[in-house]
């Protein structure tokens, strides 16, 4: 249901379900406890999250609550506990996008920090064609990439995305071909497993902090943050290498 992969320091996640990688209740929680795990373990300095097979994720498995009174609200608890753990791991996370990334299947790729996305994959807002509110941070995320008037129209009409489109819009990072996808995906997040883990965190804090701070607030934040990271091994080690003209080896500490 969710194979778990480690690559030197980078963890990769793949949702494994039948046809689509529908999200269900237990895939949700596997998912959420991975992710924890992932945040506890400090040799993990990158995370990957992908699907197997032709599908990214489909979003909710529609046959979950087939034929029951569902309880959303209830339900959305395990989404945003997912969605949480991925948006405050401490550590850079990249969206592989193999095929379709639909409702919350899309949330969970808008939640990483990168989005790499196969030239044959396609992405779907599709909560509205169900009658249903975008959620699991959709309405954080979209309109904070595209614009509320796109984020409105994505989400009204639900049209299906393609890669190019994708990218124009700045939805993606980067088109590659389908069978590039996890090798690109990988050397990326070795690269960024590599860097000052830390910083990186902290950096991403401070980016989401501003969408709600004033600009005193944010300057006096950076503060805080940038305190924090002068402490850290790897600042020291960025200085000591840029005097003596050499790459740094940044520890992730
Ligand atoms: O708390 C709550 O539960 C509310 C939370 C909601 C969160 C959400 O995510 S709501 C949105 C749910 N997702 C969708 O509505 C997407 C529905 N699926 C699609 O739009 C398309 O299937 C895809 C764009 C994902 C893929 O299209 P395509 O053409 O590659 O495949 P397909 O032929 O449509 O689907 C293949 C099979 O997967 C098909 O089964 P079949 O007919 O071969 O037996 C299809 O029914 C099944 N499938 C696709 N999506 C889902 C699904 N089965 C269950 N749940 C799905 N979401």
């Amino acid at each position: 249901m969710l194979e778990k992969t480690r690559l030197e320091s980078v963890l990769v996640l793949a949702l494994d379900r039948p046809e689509v990688n529908a999200l269900n209740s237990d895939l949700l929680l596997a998912l959420a406890d991975g992710l924890e795990e992932a945040q506890k373990d400090p040799g993990v300095r990158a995370l990957v999250l992908t699907g197997k097979g032709r599908a990214f994720s489909a979003g909710q498995d529609l046959k979950e609550f087939e034929g029951k009174a569902p309880d959303y609200e209830g339900h959305l608890r395990k989404y945003n506990r997912v969605v949480e753990a991925l948006v405050h791991l401490e550590k850079p996370t990249l969206a592989a996008i193999g095929g379709a990334a639909a409702g919350a299947g899309l949330s969970l790729a808008l939640a990483c920090d990168f989005r790499l996305m196969s030239e044959k994959a396609s992405l779907t807002t599709a909560f509205s064609r169900i009658g249903l509110v975008p959620d699991s941070g959709m309405t954080f995320f979209l309109p904070r990439l595209v614009g509320y008037a796109k984020a409105l129209e994505l989400i009204w009409l639900s049209p299906r995305l393609s890669a190019k489109e994708a990218l124009e819009l700045g939805l993606v990072h980067q088109v590659v071909a389908p069978e590039k996808l996890m090798e690109e995906a990988l050397a990326l997040a070795q690269t960024l497993a590599q860097g000052p883990t830390r910083a990186f965190a902290l950096s991403k804090k401070a980016l989401l902090e501003s969408h709600r701070l004033s600009l005193e607030q944010t300057l006096a934040l950076e503060a805080v943050l940038q305190g924090e990271a002068g402490k850290s091994l790897d600042h020291e080690e960025g200085v000591r290498a840029f005097l003596e003209k050499r790459p740094p080896r940044f520890t992730g500490r």
